[in-house]
């Protein structure tokens, strides 16, 4: 029996998304908020890292975290005692879209943050294809997964305008060269930024903080000089 149906949109879905996407972005960069979409492999350190960074501001920044699983809320309740946090169960879809990232931001109300970190489910493949309207894009690489991965996911590394090296205690135990992979991601992204850190000692994370404020500034005064706001850094990346 052919089970096979054929539904007709007459619409480009996708196009669609990004559209709104585009539009959310504006209407955050003139708010004041910078979004970060947090992204990389299962386990590279993206929760720790953003525990890391709420407890550097402890409360001296206002942020909220979108966290994307494909099952359990453990993420959320890590967050939760840092700061106001949504978890976004995506029922085994292997990344976030706009309309779930929607629907997460309907749970903070009126709230306006300084910072809205979205880490997206953890994958280095289909997350890469989805603007999920940040003005970051973050990917983070620990250093126990080889530091020859750029070039092996080069769609990941080429959309992002920041590559994060997590684990950094982990390197006198693991052969990583911090240089060989940030050189890799190069190769792909040249204007990529790069921040060592380790969230369990908060070696690093005082930087990426900073990076974080003075984009943030720069994106302010960006949307106060224009009305269509753009980071110089993460415009030109095709997605
Ligand atoms: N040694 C060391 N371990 C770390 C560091 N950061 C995170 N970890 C550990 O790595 C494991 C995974 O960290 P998570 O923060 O849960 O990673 P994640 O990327 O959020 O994982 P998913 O959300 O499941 O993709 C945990 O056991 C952390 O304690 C670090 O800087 N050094
Ligand atoms: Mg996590």
């Amino acid at each position: 029996m052919n089970t096979t149906t054929t539904i007709h949109v007459n619409r480009d879905v996708k196009a669609e998304l990004k559209r709104q996407a585009a539009e959310m972005r504006e209407e955050f960069a003139r708010r004041g908020t910078l979004v970060i979409n947090v992204l990389s492999s299962p386990g590279s350190g993206k929760t720790s890292l953003l525990e890391a960074t709420a407890k550097h501001w402890h409360n001296r920044r206002r942020m909220a975290v979108l966290v994307g699983d494909l099952a359990t809320d453990r993420d959320a309740q890590r967050l939760a005692p840092f700061c106001p946090v949504a978890q976004l169960t995506t029922g085994g879809a292997c990344h976030l879209e706009i309309p779930l990232v929607q629907r997460g931001l309907e749970t903070f109300g009126t709230d306006d943050f300084e910072f809205l970190f979205i880490e997206n489910v953890g994958n280095l493949v289909c997350p890469a294809s989805h603007d999920l309207a940040e003005h970051l894009r973050v990917v983070l690489l620990s250093v126990t997964e080889g530091d020859d991965k750029p070039g092996k996911y080069p769609k990941m590394f080429r959309t992002s305008n920041v590559v994060v090296i997590s684990k950094s205690d982990l390197l006198p135990y693991v052969p990583f060269s911090v240089k060989a992979a940030v050189d890799d991601a190069r190769l792909i992204q040249h204007d990529l930024r790069d921040f060592t850190v380790c969230s369990l000692t908060g070696d690093g994370v005082a930087g990426w903080c900073r990076f974080l404020e003075e984009t943030r500034e720069q994106m302010i005064a960006d949307a106060s000089a224009s009305a269509t706001p753009t980071l110089s850094a993460r415009e030109p990346l095709a997605r």
